[in-house]
């Protein structure tokens, strides 16, 4: 059992390191310590940006990331009904799939792990997505991100014709990211994509920078420090 003084950092270091458990404990201890949820969403958000970083670096690998993805989503878990009480919502909403054709998920699961470890709601198509159905998505979603994932070369054709036929949708203002191992930033300009990530911590970079977002918490209410309704 931890004591009741929480060390941020600690959570910080547990999702970094992709321990669970830990990762759990030390969130669970910060609500009963009353840390707000701003500050306990900060301190996990950074730790994630901190994955990203050393990801983009080389520093980690797939692995690695996958575990503190998942750390940081159980200790999520026991936030989310604090946060949802406190009115906090995600800063962004994005929509992701694989292209028509393409049934590669492990990257575009990847990004969209990054993306809802940087506060961006995702919406998961899954693979093989049509045109159609990522235009029926933006309808009923309101994104402000569309991400576009395709991992075969035979498969580039369909993310063309997807980025045209999204363009000849109202998209509302959101923007379109491309990304996979054989796209780059010449296609991604060639068909007309907003932007195109190389990585998943690109990925988070580049979102962000799209939606003007800042690492830290933004527009959050003004919370008593909170250690009732988990
Ligand atoms: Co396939 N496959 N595969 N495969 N497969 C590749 C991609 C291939 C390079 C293998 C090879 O030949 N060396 C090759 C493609 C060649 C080419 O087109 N240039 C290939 C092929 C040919 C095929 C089949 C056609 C094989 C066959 O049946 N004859 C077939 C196609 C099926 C289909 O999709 N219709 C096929 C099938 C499969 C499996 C189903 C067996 C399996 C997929 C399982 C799954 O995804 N659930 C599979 C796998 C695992 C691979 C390899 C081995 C690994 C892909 C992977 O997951 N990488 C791959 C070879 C390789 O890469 N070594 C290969 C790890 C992942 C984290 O990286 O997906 O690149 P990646 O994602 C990165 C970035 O690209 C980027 O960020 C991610 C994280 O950093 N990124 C984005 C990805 N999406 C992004 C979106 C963004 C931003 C960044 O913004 C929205």
């Amino acid at each position: 059992m931890l004591g009741c003084m929480v060390d941020l950092d600690d959570l910080m270091t547990a999702i970094e390191d992709g321990d669970r458990d830990l990762a759990v404990e030390l969130t669970l201890a910060a609500i009963s310590a009353g840390s707000t949820p701003e500050a306990i969403l900060d301190a996990m958000t950074a730790a994630m940006d901190e994955v990203g970083d050393r990801f983009q670096a080389n520093l980690i690998f797939v692995p690695e990331m996958l575990v503190s993805a998942r750390a940081m989503r159980e200790a999520m878990v026991q936030l989310e009904p604090i946060l949802v009480k406190a009115g906090i919502r995600p800063e962004a909403r994005a929509v992701i799939g694989t292209v028509r054709g393409d049934l590669h998920d492990i990257g575009k699961n990847l990004v969209a792990m990054m993306w809802r470890g940087a506060r961006i709601e995702v919406i998961d198509l899954g693979v093989n997505v049509t045109a159609e159905q990522f235009v029926a998505a933006v309808q009923a979603h309101k994104p402000d991100l569309i991400g576009l994932s395709a991992l075969l070369t035979t498969t580039l054709p369909s993310m063309r014709a997807i980025v045209e036929a999204l363009r000849r949708t109202d998209l509302g203002g959101a923007q379109i990211i491309v990304g996979g191992a054989p796209v780059n930033q010449e296609f991604a300009t060639s068909i007309g994509a907003d932007a195109f990530a190389q990585d998943a911590g690109a990925a988070v970079v580049v979102a962000r920078g799209l939606l003007g977002l800042s690492g830290a918490m933004s527009g959050a209410p003004d919370l008593p420090a909170s250690g009732a309704g988990a």
